[in-house]
């Protein structure tokens, strides 16, 4: 199984590389209770950490830098956010390796995404558990563009031919119009994601729902009340399938 851990979720966004603590240690709490005879490969995203260097440098997604300063900014952030969920992880016994996505991944003029993972797929053989990273990467025409980690958890549960995916956000579930968490979701007209207050958030919801609809494996989406539940095999929040 796949899991993304939101960089909202472990970071505090509004404070620039700063963690949440608290909110890193009940991740790992429940990471470290999960049954570990099943493959999990874990991917963090940015929060404080990342899209605020991306943002001072203005590296985005589309338009990148060839800076190389500026990248290693970036990078660097979310290295230092990876250690930190590395340590809280092995202060828990959990047997997690890093893999960090710029020494590894190449985007083409097109957009087109190579992410090898061999190396992900030999440590869940040994029994690791990966811990990747939304990141930058090297860009054709671009210098390095950002590496979200939405894409990177679609690539790893589409070639690892995932069971499962999860993705801990902020939100308890894919929330309707009336701020209610909706159980299932099968296209994106079944949300009607939420009310003009919330553009922003509901963009990313809208977004990432439409990214785990186009995967094979079925995808919950959920808060971090529901990690541990979701770890246990169970549904938390929102099915999207
Ligand atoms: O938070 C972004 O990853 P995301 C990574 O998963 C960087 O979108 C470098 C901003």
């Amino acid at each position: 199984m796949v899991l993304k851990l939101g960089g909202s979720v472990i970071t505090e966004k509004d404070r620039p590389e700063t963690l949440d603590g608290p909110a890193l240690d009940r991740a790992a709490d429940a990471l470290a209770g999960a049954d570990r005879s099943r493959d999990l490969v874990v991917v963090h995203g940015g929060g404080s950490f990342g899209h605020h260097r991306a943002d001072e440098h203005g590296v985005g997604v589309e338009s990148g830098t060839g800076d190389a300063a500026a990248a290693f900014a970036v990078h660097g952030a979310m290295t230092t956010l990876n250690r930190f969920v590395l340590d809280r992880l092995h202060d828990r016994g959990v047997p997690a390796l890093p893999v960090h996505p710029l020494s590894a991944a190449a985007r083409g003029a097109g957009g087109e995404l190579t992410l090898p993972l061999a190396q992900v797929a030999t440590m869940l053989t040994e029994s690791f558990v990966p811990v990747l990273h939304g990141d930058v990467v090297a860009t054709a025409g671009e210098g390095v563009t950002v590496l979200s980690g939405d894409e990177i958890v679609v690539r790893v549960a589409t070639d690892l031919g995932a069971d499962r995916v999860g993705l801990c956000s902020t939100a308890p579930g894919v929330l309707d119009g009336d701020g209610e968490v909706v159980s299932r979701v099968s296209s994106l007209d079944d949300a009607a994601l939420g009310g003009s207050d919330a553009t922003d958030v509901t963009g990313g919801m809208a977004g990432k729902v439409r990214t785990l609809l186009s995967l094979d494996a079925p995808a919950q989406v959920f808060g971090i009340d529901g990690l541990g539940a979701f770890l246990a095999g169970e549904s938390p929040g929102t099915l999207v399938d």
